[in-house]
């Protein structure tokens, strides 16, 4: 079973995020253990302070490295880390490959900052791992800690009911996923693709294909290039 330990200040938001629909099932089925830890309770400040202001004047405040390093302490005596990720818009770029690398790991330890940022002796004490999850500035780790886990989640067996739901959507082969259909056959005089209906599988297949094409290249044309790169032979109509 795969641990994700998520330091924070604000654990409820974590639980908030993660308790409900699929990795609350994926939890229950004892696929996933995922601990939202306070900072807070491991600060030595007798007002529980975890934050100070910073060397060399600026505005704002930065959070301690006392603190992070204790709780960080207690997790990894539980359960050594594989991996510790500092959650910043400095890091490197969250991405389908890294999920499914991290979706490996025993023991993922995520480190959500907050205020102006982190006393940057105890990043280089702890982090293994700088990532952001894209190029815009959040207010703190904890939603890119609760996105990362929900990426990686589905890449471990059983947590999606349908294994086959992770090789047909998109990314899986570098294209997106194709239009899909359900009842009823005719909506505000929209009808589904003919070839849906015909039964003919292998026909369905060559469509949805290049279906996938054609929708990579209009939405997402450095994806249909990188792609093309790799299948030269590859055009559609
Ligand atoms: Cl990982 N953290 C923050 N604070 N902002 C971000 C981010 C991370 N990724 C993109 N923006």
């Amino acid at each position: 079973m795969i641990r994700f330990s998520v330091m924070t200040l604000f654990p409820e938001m974590i639980e908030a995020g993660v308790n409900v629909s699929i990795l609350a099932r994926a939890a229950a089925n004892h696929l996933l253990d995922i601990r939202a830890v306070n900072i807070r309770d491991y600060t030595d400040n007798k007002h529980g302070r975890v934050d100070d202001y910073t060397y060399g004047g600026g505005a704002g405040m930065l959070m301690q490295a006392q603190p992070i390093y204790d709780c960080y302490q207690a997790l990894v005596n539980e359960q050594p880390a594989d991996r510790v990720i500092y959650l910043t818009p400095q890091g490197r770029t969250f991405d389908q490959e890294m999920a499914c690398e991290l979706a490996g790991e025993k023991h993922v330890v995520f480190l959500c900052g907050h205020y102006e940022g982190v006393d940057e002796r105890v990043l280089e004490a702890i982090v293994t791992d700088y990532v952001s999850i894209g190029d815009y500035v959040l207010t703190g780790g904890e939603l890119p800690a609760m996105v990362m886990i929900d990426a990686i989640s589905r890449h471990i067996p059983g947590v999606l009911h349908n294994e086959d739901s992770t090789d047909a959507e998109s990314f899986s082969d570098g294209l997106l996923e194709y239009p899909q259909y359900t009842r009823p056959e005719e909506w505000m005089g929209k009808k589904v693709p003919e070839i849906l209906l015909s039964g003919d599988h292998a026909k369905v297949d060559v469509w949805r294909h290049n279906e996938s094409l054609k929708r990579t290249k209009s939405r997402r044309p450095d994806l249909y290039d990188a792609y093309i790169s790799l299948h030269p032979e590859e055009t559609f109509q």
